[in-house]
């Protein structure tokens, strides 16, 4: 073990062109470890805060930087991670920005590894196992809060389920990606491209779904393994209770409405994944819909957990959910993701590893999926700040 001789933290650019903290931790063997902060747009009203970026940093270097220079160890995370925790002294990391806190988190990670000689994800406790890989999650058509005039769901999910291995599953999210352009062009639709890389068209929901389902299908046929898709409504963002329920356009569905429409839409298109299909407070409705659908799909918890493991418990409680995104962003430190990873597990949870819509080109997400052996990952499907993830999977994959 190798104590942290220096922690500096500085400010560059987000895929958004935003600003977003990035740190390195070096340690006194010479190890050394690099990270950046993630960013959402449509951010769980219950996330760790994240400060104005010179903000953030200005308060780490007061108050976290003396906690972790000379007094903790870089292969200890769980020390540097309460070392943060105890510089900061709320229970949201108001005081230094759980934007700080995450990239010296994760940056202390890799350089913990660094100095162990190993992968992030095999210093992190994992192993490639190569049978159970996370699967990509890739979002291929995409609206809400992350592309104006598109569509009111947020992101529509190929699910490569039965693909063999990582790369195969990856070139298929770009398959689909890649179909789903062809079948616009077709219809004479022009699209851009959300925060996320995937398609932002301004076509209704349902049309949508039509799409994504002849997309899916026509490549499973081309590379004879199944994929199915997903969906993240975002619900938070959809629900308005001034409007009376969750509101797509003219159109507002009231609670009992979107659960019946989430319930069709798992039956009619075979989801295999629906993302805060409800709003973030109601774990009652999320339970409902739990109750009819959990045995056919995986109803996730994003907002409504924002990867909080008093929030998870609660959800455990109620049935609202059997799976969590786990976002370290949200909550601050990667031993805090790693607890809600392992605590969704115990409880039969599926955790989906997740990145944010505004990234950079760190990988670590990879990395988590791969040590807590999550079954999904969500982390896009083209755009460089993806890619670095979904290439670093393919490289951990053959042990490059
Ligand atoms: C989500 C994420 C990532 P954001 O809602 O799951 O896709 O979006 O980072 O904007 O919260
Ligand atoms: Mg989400």
């Amino acid at each position: 073990m190798t104590l942290v001789t220096d922690v500096s933290l500085r400010r560059v650019l987000d895929s958004r062109g935003n600003e977003t903290v990035e740190a390195d931790v070096q340690t006194e063997s010479g190890g050394f470890g690099r990270a950046k902060a993630p960013s959402g747009a449509s951010t769980g009203e219950y996330e760790a805060i994240e400060l104005p970026v010179s903000e953030a940093i200005a308060a780490a270097r007061e108050t976290a930087i003396p906690r972790l220079v000379g007094e903790v160890f870089a292969g200890d995370q769980r020390e540097v991670d309460a070392a943060l925790h105890a510089a900061d002294g709320t229970d949201d990391f108001s005081d230094i920005g759980a934007n700080s806190a995450v990239a010296i988190s994760m940056a202390a990670a890799k350089a913990g590894a660094d100095v162990a000689g190993l992968p992030l994800f095999q210093h992190l406790g994992g192993t490639f196992r190569g049978d159970t890989f996370p699967v990509p999650l890739g979002n291929v058509i995409g609206g809400g809060e992350h592309a104006a005039d598109a569509t009111h769901i947020q992101e529509f999910l190929a699910a490569p389920v039965g693909a063999p291995s990582v790369e195969e599953a990856v070139f298929a999210n770009a398959a689909v990606h890649q179909e789903v352009g062809e079948i616009l062009e077709e219809r004479g639709v022009p699209s851009a491209k959300g925060d996320e890389g995937a398609w932002a068209p301004s076509i209704d929901d349902s049309e949508a779904f039509e799409i994504m389902a002849e997309a899916v299908e026509t490549v499973a046929d081309d590379v004879g393994f199944d994929i199915r898709f997903g969906l993240d409504m975002a619900g938070a963002e959809l629900y308005d209770a001034d409007a009376g329920g969750y509101v797509y356009g003219d159109k507002v569905r009231d609670t009992d409405e979107q659960v019946d429409y989430v319930a069709d839409l798992v039956e009619e298109y075979d989801l295999v994944y629906v993302e805060d299909p409800l709003d973030e407070d109601d774990f009652e409705a999320f339970a409902e819909l739990t109750d009819r659908v959990g045995d056919r799909t995986l109803v996730c918890g994003d907002d409504l957990f924002v990867t909080n493991v008093e929030r998870l418990e609660r959800g455990i409680e109620q049935g609202a959910a059997n799976s969590i995104l786990v976002k370290p962003n949200q909550i601050g430190t990667l031993s805090d993701a790693v607890d809600a990873v392992e605590r969704a597990i115990e409880s039969g949870y599926d955790p989906v590893i997740s990145h944010r819509s505004g990234e950079t080109e760190d990988a670590t997400i990879a990395h988590l999926a791969v040590a807590t052996d999550a079954p999904y990952i969500k982390t896009g499907t083209v755009g460089g700040e993806r890619t670095a993830k979904l290439n670093e999977l393919i490289r951990i994959e053959q042990n490059a």
